[in-house]
């Protein structure tokens, strides 16, 4: 017998409610439209008066002032983004690609307080509209929350652990900002909490860190989408690291574990079509108000299978095994 779930069914508060603008979010993303166009910026914006949700926004600030998790995390966050981005120094260091990403990923294990680093060329296509960029290139970095922070969601510990994260994840894109222009090469971190001027998941799958999941989250095979993301365009011309599939795509199919979970029920079974592409889509009209009131949720994160520690490389394999078999009994019959 399933146990119950104590978060359904779910029926937002008024206050937050009443904060509701009449346009949908799923329109600001572009459901249904079939022709490809940038994404706009639906939540997380700097300014929330340029956005249709920015009183929702600001509800999220205020609704549990007195957390104390989520409070010390902030504070820690603020002290860890004391260091700032240095200076551009003189002519740019010139290497071949390949030695840019060794010299990248020495850095990366010595000063950056990251999980995963790699680089890809950057497509304009990952921008949101009205923004431009001339960089060629975009190095992305991930940081794994603790597990059992996480484990704890939809309460304030869950909460508190993506803020701190958001810091390390922050305080990383900056230092590798800072070592590029301490080489000659121009640099701009992009970091969360707010949306800043790039998509960070498209970016991160041409990596090759994953795959995106049903829960609209991307999933790595080691840290299931149980981690944060953030990047660092520029012009040095680092080596790309190559988009790989683990057979998540297929997993996500039939797993309905954080469907089920999914208190404003949000995830659909289905892919759907978004700005042109078929993927997997998180409702935001119904998935916003549980994440509102309860700092952020990650429960789909939480209950992913990939996201249990020790799991998600098991799973590659025997997937990988499977898809084998597969291809020799195609192979047999030929
Ligand atoms: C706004 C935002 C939200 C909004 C809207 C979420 C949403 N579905 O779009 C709200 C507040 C609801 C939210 C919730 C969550 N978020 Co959020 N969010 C963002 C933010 C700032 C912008 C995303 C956006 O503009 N969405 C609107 C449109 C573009 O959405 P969309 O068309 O559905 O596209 C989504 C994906 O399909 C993918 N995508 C877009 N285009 C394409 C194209 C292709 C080909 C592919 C494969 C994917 C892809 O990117 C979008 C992000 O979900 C990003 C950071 C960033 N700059 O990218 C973080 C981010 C996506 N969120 C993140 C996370 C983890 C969460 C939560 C789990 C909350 C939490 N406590 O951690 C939940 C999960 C809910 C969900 N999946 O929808 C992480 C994901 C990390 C990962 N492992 O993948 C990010 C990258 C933040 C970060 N810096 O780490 N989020």
């Amino acid at each position: 017998m399933p146990r119950p779930n104590p978060h359904k069914p779910f029926t937002p508060r008024a206050e937050q409610i009443a904060l509701q603008p009449r346009v949908s979010g799923n329109a600001i993303n572009g459901l249904g439209e079939t022709e490809h166009r940038p994404a706009r910026i639906v939540y997380w914006a700097l300014d929330p008066d340029t956005i249709a949700h920015g009183h929702m926004q600001r509800w999220f600030y205020q609704a549990d002032p007195d957390n104390a998790h989520v409070n010390a995390a902030r504070a820690e966050r603020a002290r860890l983004l004391e260091e700032e981005i240095g200076p551009l120094v003189g002519e740019p260091v010139q290497r071949s690609p390949s030695e840019w990403l060794e010299a990248l990923r020495r850095h990366a294990g010595e000063h950056i307080p990251c999980e995963r680093i790699g680089a890809t060329a950057l497509d304009p296509d990952w921008l949101y509209e009205g923004e431009a960029r001339s960089f060629a290139n975009v190095i992305v970095i991930a940081v794994q929350h603790d597990p059992d922070e996480i484990a704890q969601a939809p309460q304030g510990r869950a909460g508190a652990e993506v803020v701190r994260q958001y810091g390390r994840a922050a305080l990383s894109a900056r230092r590798v900002a800072t070592w590029l222009r301490a080489q000659g090469w121009e640099a701009e971190a992009v970091t969360g909490p707010m949306t800043g001027p790039l998509l960070l998941i498209p970016p991160a799958v041409a990596c090759g860190f994953g795959e995106l999941g049903k829960h609209g989250s991307l999933i790595d095979p080691e840290f299931g989408s149980s981690f944060r993301l953030s990047a660092v365009m520029t012009d040095a011309p680092v080596e790309h690291t190559h988009k790989r599939e683990y057979g998540i795509d297929a997993f996500c199919a039939s797993c309905r574990v954080c469907e089920e979970a999914c208190p404003p029920e949000a995830i659909s079974p289905q892919k759907q079509t978004v700005r042109g592409e078929t993927k997997w889509y998180v409702d935001f009209d119904k998935c916003l108000p549980f994440f509102n009131q309860h700092h952020g949720c990650a429960i789909c994160v939480a209950v992913c299978p990939w996201s249990l520690p020790g799991v998600g490389f098991k799973l590659a394999g025997k997937l990988a095994r499977r898809r084998e078999r597969r291809t020799n009994a195609i192979d047999d019959h030929v």
